[in-house]
């Protein structure tokens, strides 16, 4: 079982399979800083959602023109067996000199803020920017499951359990393989 040194009611936990068929209080999408949908996670999320998630973040962008890369915006989870779906934008991997690792962070503490915020107990994420963005997996795997542990091992979190589900499996031994190295 991975999560030694995380307390025990605050898991850290890797499945493999679809976002949109795991039970979570929020599930995050990896989005682009238009909001506009597309394919990868992004597209699933939204065929089983529904499009009263789109209208949500027409709305959104009318207000706020989008989304940074790095942050995220929060709307209803429609169809999903979730209350809230976070649409985090991940950066486009150039090599790794743009901020890119930086920006990743900031992708999965901004979701895990607004989780506490809501005071939300499990949060799912898919392996935000290493499909269409061509983000290396291994090197997005350590990026966020260090996130991820150092929001979990804080003081004050009332989030309990993190799941990453991840689409298939090399990118599944790939996190699996992050997280034996930093021993968590
Ligand atoms: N459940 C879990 N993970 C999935 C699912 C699913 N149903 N479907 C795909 N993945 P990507 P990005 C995995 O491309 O790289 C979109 O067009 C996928 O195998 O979805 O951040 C957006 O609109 C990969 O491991 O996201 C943006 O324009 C991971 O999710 C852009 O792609 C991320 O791949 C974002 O690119």
């Amino acid at each position: 079982m991975h999560g030694t040194r995380i307390p025990q009611r605050k898991r850290l936990r890797l499945l493999i399979g679809d976002i949109t068929r795991v039970a979570a209080d929020a599930i995050v999408n990896a989005a682009n800083s238009r909001l506009a949908g597309g394919g990868g996670v992004d597209g699933a999320i939204h065929r089983a959602g529904g499009p009263g998630i789109m209208r949500e973040l027409d709305e959104i962008r009318a207000r706020q023109g989008g989304c940074p890369t790095g942050s995220a915006v929060a709307t209803s989870a429609g169809n999903l067996p979730a209350q809230f779906v976070f649409h985090a934008v991940g950066p486009v991997y150039r090599g790794g000199r743009a901020r890119e690792a930086e920006l990743l962070a900031s992708c999965y503490r901004t979701c895990l803020e607004m989780a506490e915020e809501r005071g939300l107990k499990k949060i799912s994420f898919p392996s935000i920017s290493t499909g269409a963005y061509r983000y290396p997996v291994d090197e997005a795997a350590e990026v966020a499951l260090r996130a991820v542990a150092a929001h979990l091992t804080r003081e004050n979190t009332r989030v309990e359990e993190v799941l990453f589900v991840l689409f298939d499996k090399a990118t599944y031994d790939s996190y699996a393989r992050v997280l034996k190295q930093l021993e968590y």
